[in-house]
């Protein structure tokens, strides 16, 4: 906005003729007015009214800041004798408050009537006002009329709960104290976080306690170790022959033996490493039951150490499979970031050496080319997984002395390095209280160390440090969660991650309890209380609702918690009957998808489906809220159904022949129901893309189509066109509308309206058809695995840089998407209009068809016009 407000026009003060343009628009609100106003440099202070006051008597908060970071007088006076602070504490105006008290504005300064500011903010109730001047060390015995102090005038309107702030600080005489620990201090910090990923069994509780070993310990492990491998073949040929008979050959199998302790849950410890210091250790247990939870504490961090543990008993294929799949389970629950700031390293970690035929070298270290054959497999598996270290570590994980644990304990070391200038000005006083006064919480609430955020605001302030602002206290709570000492999930506060890893997670999501649950998963909260006295039911539910493992639905008026984990009901038979008169004529509508995750990520929707089916739910619920009371939905065990009067949706989890997991959705509808199809099946498919987004935001997906014909005539396992066929079919071909494909089990053909738009052509005109499309509208997560594939630099020079010339970006564009801070490739993608199909062919022509696979396979098929933004 440029023109200046005119004072004639405005029915601004009563006297606005006289009022400045920037006093009018303080007065109004006008932010944008204000700064354009303060940039072309005009006077600040015109007063007796200056902008300041005339906005703070308004409560415009926002604008008084701007006025103050761009230097208005705060010291003077206004016509009813108020300095700006006395406005701020009579509204309460907390930011402009503590602003003002920064800047060192003066606070023993009465206003006309001889109050103080603490007096105005007691008398107004403003407790974080009162807090706040608190801190900044005003005066607590400052007085007015008959020698009344704030905490008085508190007590007279019924502020009791200031009179009691201010009381304390005067008995306990603690008020400077408590005011310097919420002062940043120079201390440098870093906890450094190991987290330990890999199938059951690997060896990763070994490996955390000889992380963990000091020197007595060291001795005593390694004679323990040799104890429980007695067992073991002591000759490297038999084990070898051994090795052959028993590995686990083909499979990808989340199971335990008996033969040792399986971790349950995740066992989250505080280790004191020798030459390191503090370091928070994270075991997620191998065991298939607890991965639905671990996305929660899957968060990319520059502080983050991360080992995936590979078994060298087992078959290499066995070991390149683990490997990809734990890689590949980190990298799609870890929000798109990654790609944007450095985040610490994932070390392949390959065990169990002391039972190969691995031999040492003169150095006393273990060789094995088998390991770094897997490491070698992985990386070109997985192309775009960032901050892989380049060597494998191999070791006995029972032995703590050995070069491999010193080789980690380095690593670590580095880290911490790395990381120290990063924390200047983190550490406080109030964390350094906060972290011993936890200890006693933490013994107070054994039992269900578990406190609604609020209360945790309260407690802090009572046992802690009563003048901690809720900003400090928030921030305090970000630091200990990312510590890894209390973790923050809505709006609770576990205050002991052991009890959260292994009593809650590692209880309730145990193969023994899941053998004791409800084979329909539904619980009122008296079954619930009933079934598992020994719990505090109300409490563990809404844990578990935060966790997303089960969520509140309103039955016949009585609430129930629907837990898809504990679901074991099996599939009915007719639940896709294909005698159904409805949908058996000719014009019946039927079409379907399949959902596949990109390349290479075997498995991963196990641990995903119990979320699609609470997402599932969740729209359900909010369907008949809005009053469209005619859907229905059933779940079992991998599957839902979802019902409206006409339509019926089968949404279900299936392995198809190469062992690859997708999710299928199908649909179908009586005749003249094409476009109710349509739009349903879009519906359903944005749900569960939802809930899989939740879970794995960084999961890029493919979309594949199945064939009509088949659907239609019920065939078992129809055919899936994949979605690269479907992309390529469109860049190549005049006209969409006449694409056909041709079906390879049938050798039939199928046209892309019967495939894509239910046969239904008055459809096209409500479509834009996705290679048509902007590059803008790729998913996100495709956006980022281009990043990772297109940021490094290429050894012909065919990266990102490249792209940018021949998609005709002009050179100063190009030297603005160059940066080492963020992704180059992101910028490219942000700052061209090109098309989805413009990028893929020209991908293809700079001879990069590994990503223009990942465009064709996963850019979207069509998007439906919003006749709203078009
Ligand atoms: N010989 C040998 N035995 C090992 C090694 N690492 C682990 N083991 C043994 O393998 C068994 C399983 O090890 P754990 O460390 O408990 O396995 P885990 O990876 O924690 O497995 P979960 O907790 O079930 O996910 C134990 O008996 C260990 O002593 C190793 O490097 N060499
Ligand atoms: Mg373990």
């Amino acid at each position: 906005m440029s023109a200046p407000l005119s004072p004639a026009s405005s029915c601004g003060p009563s006297e606005s003729f006289e009022f400045t343009p920037l006093q009018l628009a303080a007065h109004w609100g006008n932010v944008q007015e204000v700064r354009y106003l303060i940039d072309s440099g005009v006077q600040l202070d015109n007063g007796p009214d200056t902008a300041l006051h005339l906005a703070l008597r308004k409560c415009h908060s926002t604008i008084a800041i701007l006025l103050l970071d761009a230097g208005a007088n705060f010291e003077l006076k206004d016509t009813h004798e108020d300095c700006p602070i006395h406005i701020a504490c009579t509204f309460g105006l907390l930011n402009v408050v503590h602003t003002l008290c920064a800047l060192g504005c003066r606070l023993e300064i009465t206003d006309s009537r001889g109050l103080y500011p603490l007096h105005l903010a007691a008398k107004n109730g403003h407790t974080h006002v009162v807090r706040c001047l608190c801190a900044a060390g005003c005066n607590l015995d400052v007085h007015y009329g008959d020698n009344i102090r704030a905490d008085i005038t508190a007590l007279k309107y019924g502020h009791n709960e200031i009179a009691e702030l201010l009381d304390k600080l005067r008995a306990t005489g603690q008020r400077d104290t408590y005011a310097r620990q919420l002062v940043p201090t120079s201390k440098l910090y870093v906890r450094l976080i190991v987290r330990v990923f890999g199938n059951c069994g690997v060896g990763k509780t070994s490996l955390i306690k000889s992380l963990g070993a000091g020197l007595f310990s060291t001795l005593f492990r390694r004679s323990g170790s040799l104890q429980s491998n007695k067992s073991r073949p002591s000759s490297p040929i038999s084990a070898q022959i051994e090795m052959d008979v028993t590995s686990r050959q083909n499979s990808l199998t989340f199971e335990s033996s008996a033969s040792y302790k399986s971790t349950k849950g995740i066992h989250i410890q505080n280790l004191e490493i020798s030459n390191v210091g503090d370091v928070v250790v994270w075991e997620f247990s191998g065991q298939e039951n607890y991965f639905p939870t671990y996305h929660h504490f899957l968060h990319p961090s520059p502080q983050t150490l991360t080992l995936v543990l590979f078994n060298l008993e087992d078959s290499p294929v066995v070991q390149v499979q683990q490997a990809c799949f734990w890689i590949n389970f980190i990298m799609a629950r870890e929000a798109h970031e990654w790609s944007l700031f450095k985040v610490g390293p994932i070390v392949l970690v390959a065990t169990h050496v002391d039972s190969t035929r691995a031999i040492k070298n003169q150095q006393g270290e273990w060789v094995s080319p088998d390991a770094q054959t897997t490491l070698e497999t992985v990386e070109k598996l997985i192309p775009d997984v960032q901050y892989l270290h380049p060597s494998v570590i191999v070791m006995d994980s029972n032995v703590p002395a050995s070069q491999p644990f010193k080789h980690l304990k380095s690593m670590l070391l580095t880290l911490k390095r790395d990381n120290l200038e990063k924390t200047i000005g983190m550490w406080t006083g109030l964390l350094e209280s906060t972290l011993s006064w936890l200890a006693h919480l933490r013994k107070e609430y054994e039992q269900f160390p578990v406190i609604h955020r609020k209360a945790f605001y309260d407690l802090v302030r009572t046992s802690v440090n009563v003048l901690a602002s809720d900003d400090h206290i928030r921030a305090l709570l970000h630091q200990l969660h990312n510590m890894g000492e209390i973790f923050c999930i809505n709006e609770l506060v576990v205050i002991s991650l052991a009890w959260f890893g292994l009593q809650l997670i590692g209880e309730f999501l145990s193969t023994e309890f899941l053998a004791n649950v409800r084979a329909t998963g539904v619980y009122t909260p008296d079954d619930f209380q009933a079934s598992f006295n020994q719990f505090d039911a109300l409490g563990t539910l809404q844990l578990m609702e935060a966790l997303e493992l089960c969520i509140q639905c309103e039955v016949d008026g009585e609430t129930e918690y629907e837990f898809p984990i504990y679901n074991q009901t099996e599939t009915l038979p007719g639940l896709w009957d294909s005698g159904d008169p409805r949908y058996r004529t000719t014009g019946a509508c039927y079409g379907g998808v399949r959902l596949y995750a990109s390349s290479n990520c075997h498995h991963l929707f196990t641990s995903i489906f119990p979320h699609i089916q609470i997402e599932l739910r969740r729209a359900a619920i909010a369907n008949s809220c809005n009053n469209d009371n005619d859907t229905d939905l059933y779940q079992w065990h991998h599957g839902s159904k979802l019902c409206t009067i006409a339509l019926e949706t089968l949404i279900t989890l299936d392995t198809d022949e190469r062992s690859s997991q997708y999710i299928e959705i199908k649909i179908r509808g009586p005749q003249q129901t094409s476009q109710y199809c349509f739009y349903f099946l879009e519906n359903v498919i944005e749900t569960v893309l939802q809930g899989i987004a939740r879970v794995c935001p960084g999961l890029v997906m493919e979309r594949h189509i199945l064939s009509v014909h088949q659907l239609r005539i019920h065939c078992i396992e129809p055919y899936a066109y994949p979605s690269q066929l479907l992309s390529t079919a469109m860049l190549e071909s005049e006209s969409t509308l006449e694409i056909t494909l041709q079906n390879t089990e049938t050798e039939k053909f199928e046209n892309v309206i019967t495939l894509a738009l239910f046969g239904d052509v008055e459809l096209v005109s409500k479509i834009h058809w996705g290679c048509s499309l902007k590059v803008q509208h790729l998913p996100i997560a495709v956006k980022f695995k281009l990043a990772r594939l297109l940021d490094p630099p290429h050894s012909h020079g065919r990266d990102w840089c490249l792209l940018a010339l021949r998609l005709g970006l002009e050179p100063e564009k190009i030297a603005t998407a160059d940066s080492h801070s963020h992704s180059c490739t992101m910028r490219l993608l942000a700052l061209t209009d090109c098309t989805i199909g413009a990028l893929i062919a020209n991908l293809q022509e700079l001879g990069r068809n590994d990503t223009a696979e990942v465009v064709l396979r996963t850019s979207p098929l069509l998007q439906i016009i919003d006749n709203a933004t078009e």
